[in-house]
């Protein structure tokens, strides 16, 4: 059983009067301030949420088991396995963050339509009353669109969270909704259904694959050259399994992939041979890990596309993704077409890879600094440092949280490190170097200086830091967290936010 499922299942065996709630919203909306507000009567010092926060609390004979699952946008891919059997959702909004509020109604839009949420309660709090030019409800009513809402109850509450103005009014309505209904308890996960009957059957298979080995193809050169300038005249299944495999073949899983990504994406939008096709994220997410499945698991003789559709004839199998996702996730939901999706029925085939990130870095010793922050920051944009281990690694996640804040920071460590660790860039690890750095920042109390453009702000160099929180340049740091094989050697830790199977990551401050 997995640590989720098992967490779930603790969760599920409550006496009547327990409900279980789910705090969604963007990040940096106030959730876990409100939980511990709730949970502690206190304000804690809160980092951002990477994973999940789970507690109790009592309110007027009812007990609440809150789940509180990070918001940022890389990880809200996570919020789905929450869902199930959730009596209530509170969704958080920073009523100040105006830039935002469009942000917010896509992502509630896409909520409301889960099946596991169906008729499920909505408490939006809109929070952060306490800022000027915070929206009023009225306003956030309806920038969320909230008066469509017609198939659950659904109320709208101002709120503060670190005086807790709003919080319990807030909470007496939902158990004013709650013990109004039938026991959710009752509602059932909707599992998931039998993968349809479109698999071609084998002597199909055979035939398209015989009809496909005839082709007579150009060369992959030419090939590339036609998709760039928009003149291929084929756009099918086949067409897009060979640009994955070129591509894949070409820059390997990391490039490859952002190759494919884009040169579909530039196809559909500029080419009329794909005018009826919209771009679908998890489909080609979907096809693009086969393909390197397929080029991991079989060694090619021949080193051509022929040869490669030789030894995987399963892939000419157009509906093989319904092995692995319903129809309904994959072709009924906008959310798996705007964004990759986890598979409902079995996971992905996994690949084995033989190097593990970070193995070709040496460990480090501090050494002492030659650059100034500004220098090496300048250089890890550029890509110009001319040595790179741990500690390298954790002073550009240092200088660019420290120079452009959490939120600009951890946008340009992500890029930075993609584009500096090619292939052994791994989104999760890199995830979690920003959390124990910024923790350690916060501990310091530094990350109130963070993105300060203010030049008389104190400025806390990296060998200042590193030398009281040396404990960060520890190699092993991760696997407190994570087992190897969820963090190296499954391949989705690289390209999307895993959870930590060990233990969560920190997301409060111990006060002093
Ligand atoms: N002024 C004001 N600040 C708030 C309020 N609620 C939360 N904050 C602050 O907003 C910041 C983010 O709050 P969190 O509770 O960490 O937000 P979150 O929704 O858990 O965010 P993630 O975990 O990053 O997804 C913190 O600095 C809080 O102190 C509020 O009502 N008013
Ligand atoms: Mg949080």
């Amino acid at each position: 059983m997995s640590t989720i499922q098992s967490w779930l299942s603790k969760v599920f065996h409550r006496s009547p009067k327990e409900y279980r709630v789910l705090f969604l919203g963007l990040d940096a909306s106030g959730r876990t301030t409100t939980l511990y507000k709730l949970v502690l009567g206190e304000v804690v010092t809160t980092i951002p949420t990477i994973g999940f926060n789970v507690e109790n609390f009592t309110y007027k004979d009812h007990t609440f088991t809150a789940w509180d699952v990070g918001g940022c946008d890389k990880i809200r891919p996570l919020w789905r396995h929450y869902f199930q059997n959730t009596q209530c959702v509170i969704f958080f909004v920073d009523s100040a963050d105006r830039e935002r509020i469009n942000e917010c109604e896509w992502s509630l839009g896409l909520l409301l339509t889960e099946d596991e949420l169906k008729n499920t309660p909505l408490l939006v709090f809109a929070n952060k009353q306490d800022l000027p030019n915070a929206m009023s409800v009225v306003e956030v009513t309806e920038k969320l669109s909230l008066k469509k809402v017609t198939d659950r109850p659904w109320y709208v509450q101002a709120s503060c969270a670190p005086t807790g103005d709003g919080l319990y009014e807030g909470i007496e309505w939902m158990i004013s909704v709650l013990d109004n209904q039938t026991p959710i308890a009752n509602k059932q996960s909707i599992s998931p259904k039998k993968a349809g009957n479109r698999d071609a059957k084998k002597d199909d298979l055979d035939q398209i694959l015989e009809s496909w080995l005839e082709i007579e193809d150009n060369t992959d050169d030419e090939f590339i050259a036609a998709l760039e300038d928009y003149t291929l005249d084929n756009w099918d299944h086949r067409t897009h399994l060979r640009l994955a495999w070129i591509y894949l073949t070409r820059h390997g899983r990391r490039e490859g992939m952002k190759k494919i990504f884009s040169s579909i994406k530039n196809f559909i939008d500029n080419s009329p041979r794909a005018r009826k096709t919209t771009f679908h994220e998890t489909m080609t997410y979907f096809w693009t890990h086969m393909v390197h499945y397929a080029i991991e698991a079989t060694k090619n003789p021949t080193k051509d596309f022929k040869g490669f559709l030789l030894m995987n004839p399963q892939l000419a199998n157009g509906g093989l993704f319904l092995e692995y996702f319903t129809k309904d996730l994959m072709l009924m939901k906008m959310e798996s077409r705007k964004q990759v999706v986890l598979p409902d029925i079995k996971p992905l085939p996994s690949i084995i890879s033989s190097t593990k990130p970070h193995s070709q870095f040496i460990l480090p010793v501090v050494k002492k600094q030659t650059l100034t922050d500004a220098e090496f920051l300048e250089k890890f944009e550029e890509k110009s440092l001319n040595q790179w281990g741990l500690e390298e690694e954790i002073r550009a996640v240092y200088v660019c949280l420290f120079m452009k804040g959490r939120r600009q920071g951890t946008k340009l460590v992500h890029s930075g490190m993609e584009k500096f660790q090619g292939s052994g860039y791994n989104l999760t690890a890199t995830y979690f170097w920003i959390q124990m750095v910024w923790y350690y920042m916060c501990v310091e109390g530094i990350d109130k200086v963070a993105g300060s453009e203010d030049p008389t702000s104190t400025h806390v160099d990296f060998s200042t830091f590193i030398e009281k929180y040396s404990v960060i340049l520890d190699r092993k740091l991760p696997l407190k967290y994570y087992s190897s094989k969820v963090l190296y050697d499954d391949p989705k830790a690289a390209v999307e936010f895993v959870l930590p199977d060990k233990k969560q990551l920190p997301s409060i401050i111990p006060k002093k």
